[in-house]
């Protein structure tokens, strides 16, 4: 059986390695390298797919995505006897669990006005609000909300989260679907977006939706840059409802060197490198997939296409 991987060459090297030492029957290749023969291929990792994907790979049995996300792939493409796979595995968590606390530590604890206050040289103490005063909340409960929720709940967070389907999570309180959105939204003081990008959820962070959050609130945006509307955060952040945004993803990507953003005193951007795939921790989920493949099994995390995630 012969698998391809195209996504980032330099990690693709170390895909290759570990597949050779952890399961030397697969025939690996690294994109454009197919091993002659593309018609062997039959799962392919991507974080985007060749164009015209069953012509170049006539015999695909499984997509794998290299991402938690799949929203970077046209599936009008896929036919649906091909099974679409997010990645689900602890590395990518633990990536955006350090990251997701840094930023709510950096709200939490003034560190954006220290900032300031160094430019200036400025030694000034600013008074330390306990983190039961700052109610954060997660959109999105899956994979990774779920642990940035667990992990913040023991700073002292009162935490919050909203999903699609009802969950329960110990410690937090859960709030779902549209009916839910309002109640959460108004109990929250530093939102964090870990939605997959879908029909449903682009655009989201409008700023009616913002604006349902209380005076002073926080954006912390880890999901994809078209869940929000910029320019109804630069509103918002200029007439002070919002206080501060911590931005990994953005629209577009690279954001343009002259856009607002950048300069923006309350916003702090970092170029989407919130959370990876590790490939140590990556390579061992595949390979359980592939398992669960061959003997008919449900692989984990495949996505449910009418869902979009
Ligand atoms: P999961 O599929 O595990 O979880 C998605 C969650 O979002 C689920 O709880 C789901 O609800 C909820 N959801 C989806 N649609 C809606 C909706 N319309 N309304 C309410 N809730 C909804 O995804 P992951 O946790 O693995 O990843 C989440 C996203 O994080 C990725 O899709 C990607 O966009 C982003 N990401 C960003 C990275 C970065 O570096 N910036 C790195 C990795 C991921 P339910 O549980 O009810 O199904
Ligand atoms: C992902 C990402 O989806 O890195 O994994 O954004």
């Amino acid at each position: 059986m012969s698998f391809l991987y195209k996504a980032d060459p330099a990690r693709g090297a170390v895909w290759a390695k570990l597949f050779a030492e952890r399961a030397p029957d697969i025939a690996f290749h690294v994109w454009p390298d197919m091993g002659g023969d593309p018609s062997r291929i039959r799962y392919l990792a991507a974080w985007q797919p060749p164009d015209d994907p069953m012509r170049t790979l006539p015999n695909l049995e499984v997509l794998f995505s290299v991402g938690a996300g799949v929203d970077q792939f046209d599936l009008s493409g896929i036919p649906q006897h091909v099974p679409v796979v997010r990645m689900v595995e602890p590395g990518i968590v633990e990536g955006m669990v350090e990251y997701v606390t840094h930023a709510v530590l950096t709200v939490h604890r003034d560190f954006f006005d220290y900032a300031e206050q160094q430019r200036q040289a400025c030694w000034r103490e600013l008074p330390v609000r306990p983190a039961a005063s700052f109610r954060v909340g997660v959109l999105g409960l899956g994979q990774l909300g779920t642990a940035v929720l667990e992990r913040l709940r023991v700073f002292g967070y009162p935490c919050a989260g909203w999903s699609r389907s009802a969950h329960r999570i110990e410690g937090v309180d859960c709030y779902a679907g549209e009916e839910g959105l309002d109640a959460f939204l108004a109990r929250t003081d530093i939102l964090v977006c870990l939605l997959p990008l879908t029909a449903a959820t682009h655009q989201l962070l409008d700023a009616r939706l913002l604006a349902k959050l209380p005076r002073g609130a926080s954006l912390i945006q880890t999901g994809r840059g078209a869940h929000l509307v910029q320019d109804d955060l630069l509103r918002l952040l200029e007439d002070g409802h919002l206080r501060y945004a911590l931005l990994d993803v953005t629209t577009p990507e690279p954001l343009p060197a002259d856009h607002p953003l950048w300069r923006h005193p309350r916003v702090r951007i970092t170029p989407h490198i919130a959370s990876a795939t590790r490939p140590e921790t990556a390579v061992e989920s595949v390979l359980e997939n592939l398992r669960r493949h061959c003997s008919g099994l449900p692989m984990i995390g495949e996505i449910d296409r009418r869902r979009g995630y």
